[in-house]
């Protein structure tokens, strides 16, 4: 009987089609769970920027201790408003130099008035201004703020500074806030 080798069937290189829908099925289940994750990681360190950039500008603005600026318009008639939101648009003002046509009178800058950036100088990264110099939150949004009550002395005014949170919208319960106390300095 003639001898007759045996040789094993070769095995095929590489991934079988059922070992690459496994490996697929793998990465796919993978980036389902690590993309909501580094999401969330994400979402929290813009949240954290943001209590540091309120943190520095609640510092400057205390520490400048004013609260209104008074200036006298074309007429010569005095004007009073908010320092740091003095053409009342519930946005922290920047540098107005750049905004002279957007709701900042001449009269007014030629008072001296310079913004909240020009006043007060905070300590702000310059990543965190925008081009008018209005502060940006940890997702690049303006910071807002308002006075909470406009009936109390001027140099007591409690303030609100505060962001929009994660969702650029306002009152949905994940604004970062930073409030001062009425009276405190
Ligand atoms: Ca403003
Ligand atoms: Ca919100």
């Amino acid at each position: 009987m003639p001898y007759r080798a045996t040789i094993p069937a070769r095995r095929h290189a590489g991934f079988t089609l059922t070992e690459l829908m496994i490996v697929i099925a793998v990465i796919v289940g993978m980036a389902g769970v690590g993309i909501p994750v580094w999401g969330s990681i994400r979402e929290r360190a813009r949240g954290e920027q943001t209590r540091l950039v309120l943190e520095s500008v609640a510092t400057a603005m205390t520490d400048y201790g004013r609260t209104h600026f008074t200036w006298r318009d074309a007429n010569q008639k005095p004007r009073t408003a908010l320092l740091w939101d003095v053409n009342a648009d519930g946005i922290l003002d920047g540098d107005p130099s750049l905004e002279g046509v957007s709701g900042y009178p001449a009269d007014m800058l030629a008072a001296g008035y310079t913004g909240f950036v020009g006043l007060a100088k905070p300590e702000l990264d310059q990543g965190r201004l925008n081009a008018k110099s209005q502060v940006l939150d940890g997702w690049g949004r303006p910071v807002h703020i308002a006075a909470l009550d406009a009936g109390v002395a001027r140099e007591t005014l409690p303030w609100r500074l505060w962001s929009l949170g994660g969702d650029g919208q306002d009152t949905t319960g994940d604004e970062i806030e930073w409030a001062r106390a009425g009276g405190a300095q």
